[in-house]
């Protein structure tokens, strides 16, 4: 059985000292040795964001994609590789400004995969512009006297869209984050993982101090029903979204694998059996 140490590779990451980064990764190679997988069993694609440079610095296969876009590559590769466990990872501007509509058409589509958005309130890698999910208010380069553009809701956007899983984690929550990760990975269907990892380079406002006195753990709010999809947006509206845990979970409505039939059938495994003269063939395309 694999062990931490699978996991990892000779890549440094390059990350700044103190980026909430560094502890989703961790999280992430510990959730899957708990798992039970092997490197070869699993498959990271990212965006491009600092955050997207997950698929570089964990040993297992990886999707560097382009902005954005990271859940397309992710929904296709596990069509076609049913047995892969596929993790997306990005930014919030990664997947809630460029690439907020497949966010919401993935989480809709509910194909067996898991999503973990790093949550920093800011552009990381272009040096620190307001992102959907800034606060009003937050002063940037791009937003010198403040933002006037409300912040998205990336909870009630994904329980909107027909979310049948949704975890909120923070990274100075190593084992809680770690936890809710196993689960997102166990769940049956699209699980969206949001992780508040700050910024310490372009956000002095979001720090782990700001977190740390907001959030509230949903295991603390006494008859909490993660079932309840009503009860979970009203607990949502009134914490404002910052509420750690695995929140929302439904395990009635089927994967797009299984409504389609296409996990029944087998259909998605005949992409595997392309002669290599045809890929290559198919690849020249690109070139
Ligand atoms: C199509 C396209 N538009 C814009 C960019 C520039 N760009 C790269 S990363 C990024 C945003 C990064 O922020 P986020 O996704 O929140 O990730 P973080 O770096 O904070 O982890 C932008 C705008 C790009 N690479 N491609
Ligand atoms: S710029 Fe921010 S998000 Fe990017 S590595 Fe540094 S601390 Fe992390």
């Amino acid at each position: 059985m694999a062990v931490l140490q699978d996991f990892k590779n000779n890549v440094k990451p390059n990350w700044c000292p103190g980026c909430g980064d560094y502890a989703v990764q961790m999280a992430l190679q510990k959730a899957v040795v708990q798992l039970g997988m092997e490197p070869h069993e699993l498959a990271l694609v990212c965006g491009i964001g600092c955050s997207g440079r997950f698929s570089g610095y964990i040993y297992a296969y990886g999707m560097h994609t382009t902005h954005g876009r990271a859940l397309p590559f992710a929904q296709g590769l596990k069509l076609a590789n049913p047995k892969l466990n596929v993790i997306a990872c990005g930014g919030d501007g990664d997947g809630m400004a460029i690439g907020l509509g497949h966010t919401f058409h993935a989480i809709r589509r509910n194909i067996n995969i898991t999503y973990v958005l790093m949550d920093n309130h800011v552009y990381g890698l272009t040096k620190g512009q307001t992102s959907p999910r800034s606060d009003l208010g937050f002063k940037t380069k791009t937003t010198p006297t403040g933002n006037i553009e409300t912040p998205v809701s990336t909870l009630e956007m994904a329980l909107a869209a027909g979310a049948t899983f949704i975890g909120q984690g923070f990274s100075l929550q190593l084992q809680e984050l770690t936890d809710l990760l196993v689960a997102a990975v166990r769940h049956p269907g699209f699980s969206l993982v949001n992780v508040f990892s700050p910024c310490v380079t372009f956000n002095k406002v979001n720090t782990y101090e700001w977190f740390k006195d907001k959030l509230v753990d949903v295991k603390d709010i006494g008859g909490y029903d993660a079932g309840d999809k009503g009860a979970v947006l009203n607990h949502v509206l009134e914490h404002e979204g910052l509420l750690t845990g695995l929140l929302y979970e439904n395990l009635t409505k089927p994967s797009y694998e299984k409504i389609s039939g296409l996990a029944k059938n087998n259909q998605m495994q005949s992409v595997k059996k392309l002669a290599p003269d045809v890929f290559s063939e198919l690849l020249e395309d690109f070139y």
